[in-house]
């Protein structure tokens, strides 16, 4: 199957981070435009919809969010599937789900994404002007839209069933009384890389974007310091409040982190490195764990010559109490550094001064 893909003129200077996204999902791109004005109501111009027709392609992917009309307007004009940004990630997510958990929570987000389109759909069945759309029959939609609202309270149900099973778990692991980290990061910046470094565990990593939708925790032992940590699903810039909802629940181990270990990936331009770090900070403020201590840990510094430019650009957008240390994970530089940092962190959380002071005292 072949999609033809538009970009719009936001993601100029992510179009490969853009195109990796569409890959991830479908294999075989035809071509890719940069779409510089939208339209209210077909979101590409006439003469671009002229244009596009009749290339050979059998889906559209829009990598921007679109409004049901556009959605359906884009369908009828080409009479070809349509797909925006928000389902090419949860279509992503879909195939790499690896638990029951995460597999009910992109369902739920697809269903509470589609509903709306569902409706507008019912909209223009009635007037007689959509057939077959969201493979619903003309007369079908109402019936259709019906059973998706069915679905979605028994999905909602079931995870709320198996969030109540984890947060037993997770008490049982605070009760146990050790710390948590956890790593959180950009997708594909070397989260279970490090995790795998930390554990000595192997999980699956590689260079496709959410490679890892399952948190997993393993215990550490460090020195005298003994602690949980949690490898967890990579962030996206601009991850639509769809998912951040319904998906991201799997973070709430993040909330309850000790400390916060963000990996980046120190390779990339200086101006990804940093438009990533706030893209980590806003996710973290959304889901409320913006107040932790933090540590950025920069990977993949083996592919640079000099990490001093980065490590300098780099503390300018971290608070004054959040560390930056360089890393290799494939390389195994500075996880010692690493693994100090975040025992230190831990001491002084659990003295609430640092423990060479208290001494002192
Ligand atoms: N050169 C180099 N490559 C690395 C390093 N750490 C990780 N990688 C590579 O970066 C890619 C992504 O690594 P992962 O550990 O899967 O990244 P992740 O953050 O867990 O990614 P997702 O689970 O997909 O969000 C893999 O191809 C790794 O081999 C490093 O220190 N140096
Ligand atoms: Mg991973």
């Amino acid at each position: 199957m072949k999609v033809f893909v538009l970009i719009p003129k936001k993601y100029v200077d992510f179009i490969d981070e853009e195109l990796a996204l569409v890959k991830t999902a479908y294999s075989d791109i035809l071509d890719y435009i940069i779409v510089k004005n939208t339209n209210t109501k077909t979101y590409l111009s006439r003469d671009k919809i002229e244009k596009i027709k009749s290339l050979e392609f059998d889906k559209l992917i829009v990598m921007d969010k679109l409004k049901p009309p556009q959605f359906i307007n884009l369908v009828r004009e080409l009479k070809r599937d349509v797909v925006d940004r928000i389902l090419v990630i949860l279509e992503i997510f879909a195939n790499h789900a690896g638990s029951r958990e995460a597999l009910l929570q992109i369902e739920l987000a697809r269903l509470k994404y589609t509903l709306p389109l569902t409706k507008e759909a019912i909209r223009y069945a009635k007037l007689g002007e959509l057939h077959g759309f969201l493979g619903a029959g003309r007369y079908g939609y109402e019936k259709y839209y019906t059973m998706l609202k069915k679905r979605e309270a028994r999905v909602r149900r079931e995870l709320e069933k198996l969030r109540l099973i984890r947060s037993v778990r997770r008490k049982a692991r605070v009760e146990a009384g050790l710390p948590h980290v956890v790593i959180v990061g950009y997708t594909c910046a070397g989260k279970t890389s490090l995790f795998n470094t930390l554990t000595g565990l192997s999980k699956p990593v590689g260079p496709e974007p959410f490679t890892t939708l399952s948190p997993k925790s393993y215990k550490v032992n460090y020195r005298d310091a003994n602690f949980i940590v949690t490898d967890t699903v990579g962030f996206i810039r601009d991850i639509p409040p769809e998912v951040i909802e319904s998906f991201y629940a799997t973070l709430e181990e993040v909330a309850e982190a000790d400390v916060i270990v963000n990996i980046v990936d120190a390779s990339k331009k200086i101006t990804e490195v940093i438009s990533e770090i706030e893209t980590g900070k806003e996710i973290l403020r959304r889901i409320g764990a913006y107040n932790k201590p933090i540590i950025y840990a920069l990977n993949k510094v083996d592919k640079l010559q000099s990490f001093k430019s980065v490590l300098s650009e780099v503390e300018k957008h971290v608070r004054d109490h959040d560390d930056v240390i360089p890393v290799s994970c494939v390389k195994k530089l500075n996880i010692d550094l690493l693994l100090d940092k975040i025992r230190e962190k831990l001491v002084v959380k659990r003295y609430g001064v640092n423990e060479e002071e208290n001494i002192r005292a």
